[in-house]
């Protein structure tokens, strides 16, 4: 069944009915973006060859755990924050190495996070939509469907192929790595994986999308929804080829993907725009989210060690400001935001938990804020939680680079947990991410 991009979100909506505002779902592009349901199987909209596919993967990994084992299965994975491009990257990739003629393998796709966060991004909802995927994700392998945590399973498998980012959370470190296709500053870890492909390009998705398409005579055509799923990912990333935005690699990555999709449009540009128009106007629809999963939709965490204690630090982007999150609270106070950050922070076993919050004023011109929270009660008692809370807090004020002021003094935040406004342009996770590893570091 064909169901509209419009029906999809109306779902969403109803899944979190809890906290549904009732507002406007997105008003999608006049001209439909894909073609109709046709009886040519090759053209057909209700071509669910991909979700087949996946379906099939997804279990024949989780029953090898029980069936002589994972060791000749690579797990195909994406950064933990989960958004449309990695998703797209990593199960395309997968494909392309369990289909090519040559050493075909046994390859699976993994989402570093669970099943129900994936809606917490309602432009990947629309997106898998779009690529005709199952409609609560029951074909898709998550964090919460493994049998046994990612470190043990790091131990049990061939190797991991890493799109979308090029260094592996620390869970990872037994298992190899043996490719990455990424558009990330190179960390230049992983010298020997075979492909080692890292370039600043708009979308991993591009980047594989372009192996797939040279290495096409290698393996059949690629299911169309696939095709669809990773052009939604380019078109996000690039804001539908937007000169700057989108480099050679993308632009001809998109050509060529197209022309295997279901698109009903004629030409690239126009279509790649108006998808760009409806993702990015599903992306902002984040009113009926808990706090809590305003947290989880945009964060990426990993366990650090200080000599031998192991800190959990975390890093959540939030696309709202802190007067924004303490309205979306139960009881829209700032005790109310307090308590369900700090339930969400025992429930993930977060220690240091760094949130960099950015909206724009009515006059349009851009405010972040930083908000830095040390949670004892985890890894850490109260006496360590004092020292590396003054630590950060220092390292992180007198930074000239990330110029900080204090969030409004008078507002009450409780024990080692501050809050600052940027002055200036301000700067994200890349910027402050080595100040607090050198903070907990030197702690
Ligand atoms: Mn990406």
């Amino acid at each position: 069944m064909l169901k509209s991009a419009a029906a999809i979100l109306a779902l969403a909506a109803l899944f979190f009915a809890p906290f549904n505002s009732g507002s406007a779902l997105p008003q999608l592009a006049q001209a439909p973006l894909w073609g109709p349901l046709s009886t040519d199987p090759e053209t057909s909209r209700s071509d669910s060859h991909l979700s087949q596919w996946c379906n099939e993967s997804k279990a024949a990994f989780l029953e090898a755990f029980e069936k002589g084992g994972v060791g000749d299965w690579i797990v195909v994975i994406g950064n933990e924050a989960a958004d449309t491009d990695t998703m797209a990257s990593s199960l395309a990739m997968a494909y392309h190495l369990s289909h090519r003629y040559h050493q075909p393998e046994k390859a699976v796709a993994l989402l570093q996070i669970d099943r129900e966060a994936i809606d917490y991004r309602p432009e990947n909802t629309l997106a898998l939509d779009f690529a005709r995927l199952n409609s609560v994700h029951a074909d898709l392998l998550t964090l919460d469907q493994l049998p046994y945590h990612r470190g043990k399973v790091a131990q049990m498998i061939k190797g991991l192929v890493l799109v979308d980012h090029n260094r592996p959370l620390s869970y990872w470190a037994g298992a190899p790595v043996l490719g990455i296709v990424d558009h990330h500053w190179d960390r230049g870890v992983n010298s020997t994986a075979d492909p080692r492909i890292i370039s600043m390009v708009g979308s991993a998705s591009s980047l594989v999308g372009n192996i797939i398409s040279i290495e096409t005579e290698k393996h059949e055509p690629i299911p169309r929804g696939l095709a669809d799923l990773l052009l939604s990912a380019i078109a996000i990333d690039t804001n539908g080829l937007k000169k700057g935005k989108a480099k050679k690699a993308d632009r001809n990555a998109a050509q060529s993907l197209f022309a295997r999709s279901t698109s009903r449009h004629k030409d690239l540009k126009p279509f790649m725009k108006s998808l760009a128009k409806d993702l990015k106007k599903a992306q902002s629809q984040l009113q009926n989210l808990t706090v809590g999963q305003m947290f989880s939709r945009d964060y990426k965490g990993d366990v650090m060690y200080n000599s031998t204690i192991p800190v959990n630090v975390g890093y959540a982007n939030i696309p709202e400001v802190l007067d924004d999150l303490i309205e979306r609270s139960k009881n829209g106070t700032m005790q109310g935001l307090v308590a369900e950050t700090r339930e969400w922070i025992a429930a993930n076993k977060v220690d240091v938990l760094i949130t960099m919050t950015k909206a724009k004023d009515k006059k349009g011109n851009k405010i972040r804020e930083l908000i830095l929270i040390v949670e004892p009660g985890t890894n850490l008692d109260e006496d360590m939680a004092e020292r590396i809370y003054h630590t950060i807090r220092d390292e992180v004020a007198t930074d000239t680079q990330l110029s900080l002021k204090p969030w409004r003094a008078e507002k009450d935040w409780g024990r080692w947990r501050f809050a600052w406004k940027q002055i200036g342009s301000g700067t994200g996770r890349k910027a402050i991410r080595p100040i607090v590893e050198r903070a907990i570091q030197e702690w």
